[in-house]
């Protein structure tokens, strides 16, 4: 669990990336098909071409449920419950990819706000990426 002052480094950096979602979220999924193709392979119906408008779509869809977990901070797992289960039971995503696709966040946000990234924010933040990616894969059998 996160402590007080990494809510509040996480709600802080929030409010910069909240006023980016697209263009932050488009960049994550590049960098993520970009550094790891194999991805590439859970959105077989998508035009994966850097700006297209499915990867800006998709990309605001994942920024956006990440904003209701910052809202939520404090029940992260209730926020984010039915997408655990579409994660889990539909889309079958194998969690090792949650970790890139954080990695990918994570690098996206600090390219962006380079001097609101130090190293508090930079731990705070992963710590909360994490918490989102285990909420969205624990529901895996
Ligand atoms: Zn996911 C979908 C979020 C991760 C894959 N996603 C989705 C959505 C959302 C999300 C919001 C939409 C839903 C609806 O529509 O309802 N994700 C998310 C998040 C995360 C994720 C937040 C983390 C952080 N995913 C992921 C990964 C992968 C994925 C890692 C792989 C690689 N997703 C996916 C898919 C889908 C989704 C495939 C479907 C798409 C379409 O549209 O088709």
């Amino acid at each position: 669990t996160l402590t007080q002052a990494e809510k509040a480094s996480v709600t802080t950096i929030w409010a910069k990336v909240a006023t980016q979602i697209e263009a932050i979220g488009a960049e994550s999924l590049e960098r993520l098909f970009a550094s790891y193709p194999q991805t590439k392979t859970y959105f077989p119906h998508f035009d994966l071409s850097q700006g297209s408008v499915q990867l800006r779509a998709h990309g605001s869809k994942v920024l956006n449920a990440i904003g209701e977990a910052v809202k939520n901070i404090d029940d992260i797992r209730g926020a984010l419950a039915k997408l655990s289960e579409l994660h889990a039971y539909i889309l079958r995503v194998d969690p090792v990819n949650f970790k890139l696709l954080s990695h990918c966040i994570l690098c996206s946000v600090a390219a962006r706000y380079p001097s609101d990234f130090t190293p508090e924010v930079h731990a705070a933040w992963d710590k909360f990426l994490s918490s989102v990616s285990s909420v969205l894969t624990e529901k895996y059998r």
